[in-house]
């Protein structure tokens, strides 16, 4: 069976928000159209603790877009976004989440962060996606959302590790480029690992 995965489709990441990337809030009305064409669908959510470790107002002197180790991990700090219960964690409200099956969060250990929606960065700990999918009898994806740079490009990898075959919708993704190229860098990675380009009219 194929679903769709929608990543990180919240507020914090659309144009206003703590950590908006640019042209976000453009794939809510991609994921409307294409929820009703899967018979799964499920979303990941970015959602933090207020004292999580990727938060730069969380050690002093330190900006977003800093590295630091955290607990033996490199990690990228960034502003304060997607705190449990907030607005900006919310998804978007114009997204049609009555047609999502099933949300897994991630990130909600403060000390360690998770891009991908199936295990931490640490590959410690699993948020119980894979498992899902696969007791489902889900064995092909297709993914969207944002960012593609970080927790799309991760989840795209591990799925890809878990034997998943993996569809990337290209045009209903957007990064965050923190370095000029890194979306394209994150295609590429992606793609050169097995995933597939495909577009949202073609599905
Ligand atoms: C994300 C940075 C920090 C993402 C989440 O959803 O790609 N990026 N937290
Ligand atoms: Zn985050």
């Amino acid at each position: 069976m194929k679903a769709l995965l929608l990543i990180d489709l919240q507020n914090d990441f659309c144009p206003g928000g703590a950590l908006a990337v640019e042209e976000g809030n453009l794939l809510i009305p991609i994921a409307n159209e294409l929820m009703p064409r899967f018979e799964m669908v499920l979303a990941t959510q970015d959602w933090h603790p207020a004292n999580h470790g990727s938060f730069a107002a969380n050690h002093p002197w330190r900006k977003p877009g800093q590295v630091i180790d955290l607990n033996g991990l490199s990690q990228v700090l960034w502003p304060i976004h997607c705190v449990q219960e907030s607005f900006g964690a919310e998804f978007v409200p114009a997204l049609h989440t009555s047609g999502i099956y099933k949300v897994f969060v991630k990130g909600t250990d403060p000390e360690i962060d998770s891009y991908s929606g199936f295990f931490d960065n640490g590959h410690r700990k699993a948020t119980g996606l894979g498992d899902y999918l696969k007791e489902q009898g889900v064995d092909e994806l297709y993914v969207m959302g944002i960012a593609t740079d970080y927790c799309v490009k991760f989840t795209v990898l591990d799925a890809l590790e878990l034997g998943f075959k993996v569809n990337l919708i290209q045009d209903a993704c957007r990064g965050v480029n923190l370095q000029p190229g890194d979306v394209e860098r994150a295609v590429v990675d992606m793609t050169s690992k097995g995933a597939v380009l495909v577009t949202s009219s073609e599905i």
